[in-house]
């Protein structure tokens, strides 16, 4: 048997397992079980103290990419498997999110707007695709992914990793030296990195102050990596060009913060890569029979790295 939590689309959800895999019970909050059935959960924002119900768990299906919710809770016991989802459509969404904010900077489409308000009409000298230099900070499933689809269009394309890696097209670097050359190069800086007790206020005065004048800041990970009012004072102060943020320290983001009506910043509601129930689930299940077969599953969360 297995639990579901999910915040929304609950009947897409359901309908998913059932089409996939008919004989696998599916039990959400509020049907007649039995807590002890229970080998097996698959959530996403997991309620306080949600695991501690199920005595009998045998492993946990994170429905996203970060696991961030998922670690460091008392109702999880370290022996039971976290697995997260690698991709699951969500790589193919990134691309498109992170696309439309490059092509806003590199067709100046935020200067256009500004010029729209004021009445100005005047022709920007747009740069191609082979003279933006893009930074991407975690090349893990996603980040892979997302840096060898904008390297195929053109984009001069580099990645920063923890581990060393060979991708073809992408310059990767690795090490505290790699993360400061790719700072030092990037035009626009791609936050795809997981959050861990490392990456939390990594974005800050002292490294986006190293990426070079006019540079932009995407983030598409996790809101604490950024510290705001560092972010603030670089736009503020012209360093930076832009920031297109989907994601917040808190989310939703409080009414009255500045980003709201900051005139240098992009945001949107945390909607850049959405997990998708028919990729996701058919993952779930395909690692359930890993499992079965005593294989490793694929998005096994390691403890020591926390992602
Ligand atoms: C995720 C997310 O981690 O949507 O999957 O933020």
């Amino acid at each position: 048997m297995l639990y579901l939590h999910v915040d929304s689309g609950l009947d897409s959800w359901r309908k998913a397992f059932h089409q996939q895999q008919p004989d696998l019970q599916v039990v959400v909050a509020g049907d007649d079980f039995d807590p002890a059935a229970v080998r097996w959960v698959a959530a996403w924002n997991p309620p306080e103290a949600l695991f501690a119900g199920f005595p009998n768990l045998e492993g946990i299906f994170a429905l996203g990419a970060g696991v961030d919710a998922f670690v460091r809770r008392d109702d999880l016991p370290a022996d039971i498997p976290l697995i997260r989802l690698l991709d699951a459509g969500m790589a193919q969404q990134m691309v498109e999110y992170i696309l439309w904010a490059l092509l806003t900077v590199q067709r100046d489409f935020d200067v256009y707007a500004r010029q729209q308000q004021q009445g100005i009409w005047q022709e920007q000298m747009a740069r191609s695709m082979g003279e933006m230099r893009l930074g991407i900070l975690g090349l893990g499933a996603l980040g892979q992914k997302v840096a060898q689809q904008l390297a195929g269009l053109g984009y001069k394309v580099a990645g920063w990793k923890r581990s060393p890696l060979i991708l073809e097209g992408v310059q990767v670097l690795t090490g505290d030296q790699g993360f400061d050359d790719l700072l030092k190069q990037s035009d626009v800086l791609i936050s795809l990195l997981p959050n861990t007790t490392q990456t939390r206020g990594v974005l800050n005065r002292s490294t986006l102050g190293r990426l070079p004048q006019g540079a932009v800041l995407v983030n598409v990970a996790r809101g604490v990596q950024v510290v705001d009012e560092d972010l603030l004072q670089l736009l503020d102060e012209g360093h930076l060009r832009l920031a297109v943020l989907d994601v917040f320290h808190q989310e939703p983001l409080v009414q009255g913060h500045p980003f709201w009506r900051h005139p240098r910043v992009v945001m949107t509601p945390h909607m850049a890569a959405a997990t998708l129930p028919e990729p996701a689930v058919e993952q779930v299940l395909g690692n359930l029979q890993r499992l079965a077969s005593g294989q490793e599953p694929l998005g096994l969360v390691r403890a020591d790295s926390g992602y």
